[in-house]
């Protein structure tokens, strides 16, 4: 990522920190003391996005969450990178201060045809880099470039991003699941079946423990970090999903195979879906590699039923 990409998290970061003060919550159309025109944080933290990128002449193509086209940069400050982000991720979650993010995935352009929108349409296999920052009780940066996952803090003192961990690996198995089971009611068999194994194992072994904190960031920050299982599955209602895959799938899926953990819709690697518009969606199992194994191997047995 470029300096400038650790500019932006940085600058975002800082909007997130007082947002309280600066009435940048989840109003929109307010305006502040100085009678400014106030921007709901997503909006900004697009914007902030947006121009560093452009500004850094490192990029042709990019695909936000915000933006329903993709935006093509104009020819004098282009880049060879395609980037696909999520400005700020979990933005539901800011009133509440619980823990939100940024997300980003990057490409090289693969033709030298002019950009366009296509130039995003590629399986995340074929990222050169990925990552996201992390708005927690401290801001945190998670970065692939394809050797491995190294994560950064932010030292609010200097303004720097400081290396604290490297080469972070996932636990083969963990014993955290992690899915929004206000939808049980919608589960389909499979993942029905795969939470009962968690919470009543067969084998005499501990109930896994259930942590869901609702902003993907964290969600998966906190499965990186002790290992588990993160799922955000199709369901009778919305057979995708809700998460997308180029800016929220396929990133930390990136992150988390880089990390020799696993990443699947649960019938195939999402990192091998070839996708078909900027803003679809894709089923999210992701985490420790033998947790993720058992899961396919549940909604295997479920899909040769069918
Ligand atoms: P649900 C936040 O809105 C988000 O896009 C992800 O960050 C998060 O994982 C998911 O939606 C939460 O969705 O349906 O559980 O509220």
């Amino acid at each position: 990522m470029t300096d400038q990409g650790a500019f932006d998290t940085n600058a975002i970061s800082s909007a997130v920190r007082k947002a309280g003060i600066a009435h940048l919550y989840g109003i929109s159309g307010s305006t502040n003391v100085t009678g400014d025109q106030v921007k709901k944080l997503d909006i900004l933290s697009n914007d902030l996005v947006i121009n560093m990128i452009t500004s850094s002449f490192t990029s042709c193509v990019l695909v936000s969450e915000e933006n329903e086209k993709a935006i093509i940069i104009e020819p004098e400050t282009r880049g060879k990178y395609v980037v696909c982000f999520d400005p700020l991720d979990g933005s539901s979650n800011i009133d509440c201060l619980v823990s939100i993010g940024t997300i980003f995935a990057i490409y090289k352009k693969a033709t030298d045809d002019e950009p366009c929108e296509k130039d995003a349409l590629r399986p995340g296999r074929t990222l050169v880099a990925a990552g996201y920052a992390l708005y927690g009780s401290a801001t945190m940066m998670v970065i692939s470039t394809g050797q491995g996952v190294n994560c950064f803090m932010l030292d609010p003192a200097i303004g720097e991003f400081i290396l604290v961990d490297r080469d972070v690996k996932i636990k083969a198995r963990g014993k955290i699941y992690s899915l929004n089971e206000g939808y049980a009611k919608y589960f389909d068999p499979a993942v029905t079946e795969y939470l009962q194994k968690k919470k009543f194992p067969e084998d005499g072994s501990e109930p896994y423990a259930a942590r869901y904190i609702g902003s993907m960031v964290a969600d998966v920050h906190r499965t990186l970090m002790y290992g588990g299982i993160f799922l955000y599955p199709g369901n009778v209602k919305s057979p995708k999903g809700k998460l997308r895959l180029l800016y929220e799938g396929n990133p930390m899926a990136f992150i988390i195979e880089q990390a020799g953990g696993l990443a699947s819709t649960g019938l195939e690697p999402l990192l091998d879906i070839q996708p078909e518009s900027i803003h679809q969606r894709a089923p999210v199992a992701l985490g420790s590699k033998e947790d993720v194994l058992e899961y396919i191997s549940i909604c295997q047995k479920h899909a040769q039923k069918k």
